[in-house]
């Protein structure tokens, strides 16, 4: 599977996916020679920069695709906001609470507050914000998206195959049940908590403070 991704904002966004390892294959310039592709789980995208990246989508699954600074996956990317750069905003928060006693602040205990509110969009975002998943609520808007791995969609075909089926057994839960017995921390007796003292031939680096008579660098 290939995915290319152009940076058209003013902000480096380092764009990660889960689920897969995928190669960065391309940049602006075109394909990169076999010999200078890097495997990565993450890529950078600076500014009107752009990068192609291949991998085998072969793990089933609904798979987050976002940018990796949280506070980008917050919110709805600022589509038509009017910049409030420069504007101190002090006193507009001073009077919103005149009216509005119980004003809240953003993202206070989790954006889960946010989403679930469904708050009006802009009409050119995608109902993200108030996503609803098999979980509770996706939680994320903004520069997030799901990569959807199914073993029976055809080739060419874009319909939402809709929330990945997860075979029984395969998601984790609380378990609140008796906790076992730790049989290997038994076995392995009291020495298995004890701090591991390594022979001196595995220390790598040795730290020398400057100091005494001869203040130059000693040899390493
Ligand atoms: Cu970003």
């Amino acid at each position: 599977m290939r995915i290319r991704v152009g940076n058209l904002t003013m902000t480096n966004h380092p764009i990660h996916l889960h689920g897969h390892e995928f190669t960065v294959t391309g940049t602006d310039g075109g394909p990169t020679p076999k010999g200078s592709r890097w495997p990565e789980v993450t890529t950078d995208i600076a500014v009107g920069q752009m990068r192609q990246v291949d991998f085998i989508a072969n793990e089933e699954g609904d798979w987050a695709f976002h940018c990796h600074k949280s506070h980008h996956t917050m919110n709805a990317m600022g589509h038509d906001v009017p910049t409030l750069i420069g504007v101190d905003h002090r006193d507009v928060v001073r009077r919103i609470t005149q009216l509005v006693p119980d004003y809240m602040v953003m993202g206070e205990r989790g954006m889960a507050d946010m989403a679930e509110m469904e708050m009006p969009l802009p009409d050119n975002t995608v109902p993200m914000m108030t996503g609803d998943g098999p979980f509770g609520s996706v939680e994320m808007g903004g520069m997030f998206s799901l990569l959807k791995v199914r073993k029976g969609q055809p080739r060419g075909d874009y319909k939402d195959p809709g929330w990945y089926q997860h075979p029984p057994g395969t998601v984790a839960y609380e378990w609140t049940g008796a906790l076992a017995e730790p049989a290997r921390f038994k076995a392995e007796g009291v020495a298995a908590t004890q701090p591991i003292t390594r022979p001196a031939r595995d220390v790598e680096v040795q730290v020398r403070k400057p100091g005494g008579a001869s203040r130059g660098h000693a040899g390493h």
